[in-house]
């Protein structure tokens, strides 16, 4: 398929039993296998000791906190190392590699072999109608860069794409250059991830972040995790929920699967103790129907409006009656929604609900934490909205223990948005900007990743320019993705490692190799450091300390900063050059220009970091519109299936971060060595005529197009009926382009209808 689908690896595929627990000594064994295998001894013992600790680096693995205090020698966990071995890995792709095989051969290698291949270590070019890419040295790629962005007839036919590893201090001037080239075309990774969590906490609370830290996990009552697989994705948030279960507190997981970190979890990421004892995490598991969360939350406050009138519940009417609106009309949509309507969407029993809603009852702080399983959907905003609807009737914002989570992905992809990589920047940070560089900043909106597709495959846009990340895997409709980007007279990728986007790309392409997290970044003979945002607010550095993998790799900031000389001829008082030759300068802007970052480099050199400011957690206090926060009324999703089709979601395996790969395995799901595989429910495998180990096209159809993506096999599995899981990016070709959430505009990749068609 022209290479722009992964073909799949040639191996055997087995399914074992489904794990029960997460972590424990599989994890060690499987830890210690990927960092010796990629790095040697010597280097896993000198890198993994650095992992998050105060004098080391960020973890690149995700954006979960550390511990404000004391942090132990093993602030790591499996899937983290795992992040950290395959940067650090010692093989190399070098211009020897490009010249042994052209792009047709690499785009017929699966994801995980590319990857396998080791570390970018030159700049590479692709000429128009070359099947190669040879070496360029730096000096002419970024002049190159520089003269055909100067040819655009717009600025606006320049695509900045950020993926969120990126550091504060590299997003800050990619962010700059951008917009002092003058366009606000800053699509980026959050466009396909949280966006929908931003866009519903905005409008309710007035701030697109959580309002908890890692303490109030040690405080709450209740936590609820929905749409989120831990276990797996933020490995050491289970040992924040191991930690409140040891101070009393309850967990109710929301799952259409069992997913293992959340039934037992063994050990915490101490790897030291081996300890063999297991925790029990989740008190109850909800085994939600794909999308019958809103439900589901109705049947939630249903219960607690009904125990209310019983005289057997509060509301905390002295918060809702003072901080928020809107009230009414959230009892009066739950009065008017019947129970039949909530158990059929939900597919979960009233008893169980009413379960369920007796914990909320008896809890006086409860966390809402969610992730992709909420946000990717069509109602992904409203599915925001109805969490904080059953928070704010308790009043749990603003009090310890107690407020919304949405668990961000990549490490830094909150302090990217904090930096202004936004299409729809804000007029106050705009104002900032101008007042600051003396610049007009673009005021028109620009391209988030959808219509950024959709504007190259018009041929609207020249130039792509991808900071980080893999565009073309990780976005949906995988072929109208590619020729979109086929249609790019230039595509530039900056990045570590190489992906299928070095290889579906514009009629000439270049790779610009960078630095990763855990390598020392030198600059006129000084270590520099970045700094980053965590999922909780809390601003921290980060320093590597590896020898770059290769002399030829630049910064990400040196990069831009060395773009942004080449592109923009009007003079004006941006030193580039005087930026990156010291990042404490780039720090020394962003703090006038953004708030929060008040004496920025004295207090990330003194302290071991700070937290933003949060108005909702801090003091109540509500910036939307009204200066209320606002309960709000959301329709029950329709989530039934017609006749033959079923409802997929395209999830993450424990052996993937996003679109790279490192594994063919599924440990905790039982799955080995193929990851063409979609799993079923008994009862729909025999419903619809079809045989486990059968394989099968997978088709989605939309407004009348079809999709499909064939050579999956049939895997039964506990999921509920109606519904189907397949892993991503490789059931990406199936996500229509226009099926997106609403307001977000973010991918529904967790509810597309297929059916299926035997191909054995
Ligand atoms: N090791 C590792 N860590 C990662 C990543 C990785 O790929 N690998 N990716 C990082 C990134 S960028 C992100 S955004 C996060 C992603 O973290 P997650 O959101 O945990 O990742 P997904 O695998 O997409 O999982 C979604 C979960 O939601 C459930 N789900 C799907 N649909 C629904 C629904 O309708 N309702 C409910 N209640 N649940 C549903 C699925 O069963 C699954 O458990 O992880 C980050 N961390
Ligand atoms: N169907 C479906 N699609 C999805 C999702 C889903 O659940 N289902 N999830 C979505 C989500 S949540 C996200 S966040 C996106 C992810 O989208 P992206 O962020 O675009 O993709 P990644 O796979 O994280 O990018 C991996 C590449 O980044 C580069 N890289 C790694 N580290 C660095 C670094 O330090 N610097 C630089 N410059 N480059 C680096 C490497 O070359 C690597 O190959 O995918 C989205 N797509
Ligand atoms: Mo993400």
């Amino acid at each position: 398929m022209n290479g722009h689908r992964a073909p799949p690896d040639k191996s055997k595929s087995r399914q074992k039993s489904r794990k029960k627990s997460a972590a424990g000594i599989p994890a060690v064994i499987s830890t210690t296998k990927h960092a010796i295998t990629k790095m040697g001894i010597i280097n896993s013992i000198k890198t993994l000791k650095m992992v998050n600790q105060k004098e080391g680096f960020d973890c690149p693995g995700c954006a979960w906190p550390d511990p404000d205090d004391e942090r132990t020698k093993f602030e790591f966990c499996e899937n983290g190392a795992k992040a950290v071995a395959d940067e650090a890995m010692k093989k190399k792709v070098n211009p020897k590699f490009f010249s042994k095989y052209s792009i047709s051969e690499l785009s017929k290698k699966s994801d995980y072999w590319l990857n396998k291949q080791g570390r970018l270590t030159n700049p590479m070019f692709k000429a128009e109608n070359s099947d190669y890419y040879k070496e360029i040295n730096w000096n002419d790629a970024f002049e190159m860069i520089g003269k055909q962005l100067k040819d655009l007839n717009s600025p606006n036919e320049a695509i900045f794409y950020t993926s969120g590893r990126t550091s504060n201090e590299a997003a800050f001037l990619y962010q700059l250059f951008a917009r002092t080239f003058g366009t606000n075309n800053l699509p980026d990774c959050s466009n396909m991830c949280h966006e929908s969590s931003g866009a519903g906490l905005t409008e309710t609370i007035g701030i697109g972040k959580g309002t908890v830290t890692l303490d109030d996990f040690n405080n709450a009552s209740l936590i609820v995790v929905m749409g989120q697989n831990p276990g797996t994705n933020h490995p050491r948030m289970l040992s924040a929920l191991e930690s409140n279960k040891k101070n009393g507190g309850k967990i109710i997981h929301v799952n259409p699967l069992p997913e293992a970190g959340l039934v037992r979890f063994k050990h915490p990421q101490d790897y030291m103790k081996l300890s063999l004892k297991s925790t029990k995490l989740a008190d109850l598991h909800l085994p939600v129907k794909i999308n019958g969360d809103i439900a589901l939350m109705k049947g939630i406050g249903k219960y607690l409006l009904d125990e209310k009138r019983k005289g057997n519940y509060i509301f905390d009417e002295d918060f809702i009656s003072e901080k928020t609106t809107n009230f009414e009309d959230y009892i009066k949509s739950l009065d008017e929604t019947d129970w039949d309507l909530i158990t059929a969407s939900s597919g979960i029993k009233k008893d169980l609900i009413e379960t369920a809603g007796k914990f909320f009852l008896e809890s006086d702080s409860i966390i809402i934490c969610w992730a992709m399983g909420l946000t990717q959907h069509v109602n992904g905003v409203d599915n925001v909205k109805e969490t904080v609807n059953l928070l704010l009737q308790g009043g749990h914002i603003g009090r310890s223990g107690a407020g919304v989570c949405p668990v961000r992905g990549h490490s830094n992809v909150q302090g990217d948005r904090t930096m202004g990589i936004w299409e729809k920047p804000k007029e106050r940070f705009l104002n900032s900007l101008e007042r600051r560089f003396n610049f007009k900043p673009p005021v028109e909106h620009g391209y988030d990743t959808v219509s950024s597709i959709k504007a190259m495959n018009k041929g609207k846009i020249k130039i792509f320019i991808g900071l980080g990340g893999n565009f073309i895997s990780a976005t949906p409709d995988t072929d109208f993705t590619a020729s979109a980007i086929r249609k790019l007279d230039l595509s530039v990728q900056i990045s570590t490692k190489l992906n299928r986007s070095h290889l579906v790309t514009g009629k000439s392409a270049l790779i610009l190799p960078c630095l990763g997290r855990t390598e020392i970044d030198l600059i006129n003979g000084k270590e520099q450091f970045v700094t980053v945002e965590n999922s909780m607010g809390f601003v921290h550095s980060s320093r590597g300390n590896l020898k770059p993998a290769s002399k030829s790799l630049k910064s990400e900031p040196y990069i831009i900063a060395n773009i942004a000389k080449n592109a923009i001829s009007i003079e004006n008082s941006i030193r580039w050059d005087n930026l990156v030759s010291n990042y404490d300068n780039i720090r020394n802007v962003i703090e006038d220009c953004i708030e929060g970052f008040e004496n920025f480099n004295e207090r990330i050199k003194n302290n071991s970091g700070f937290y933003l400011p949060n108005p909702p957690k801090d003091s109540k206090s509500f910036s939307t519109k009204n200066g209320k926060a606002n309960f709000s009324v959301n329709e029950i999703p329709d989530n039934k299936n017609p006749e033959g089709y079923l409802t997929m979601m395209t999830i993450r395996s424990h052996d993937q971060y996003n679109t790279t790969i490192y594994g063919l395995d599924d440990r905790y799901r039982g799955i080995k060595g193929n990851r063409y595989v979609v799993l079923m429910n008994d009862d729909d495998i025999n419903e619809l005529g079809l045989k486990i180990n059968q394989i099968v096209r997978i088709i989605s159809d939309h407004d009348g197009e079809n999709r499909f993506v064939d050579g999956f096999k049939i895997m039964s599995y506990d999921i509920p009926k109606g519904c189907v899981a397949t892993y991503f990016p490789e059931a990406n070709p199936l996500v229509p382009i226009n099926h997106v959430a609403l307001k977000s505009n973010t991918p529904a990749s967790k509810s597309i209808p297929v059916r299926f068609e035997p191909l054995t």
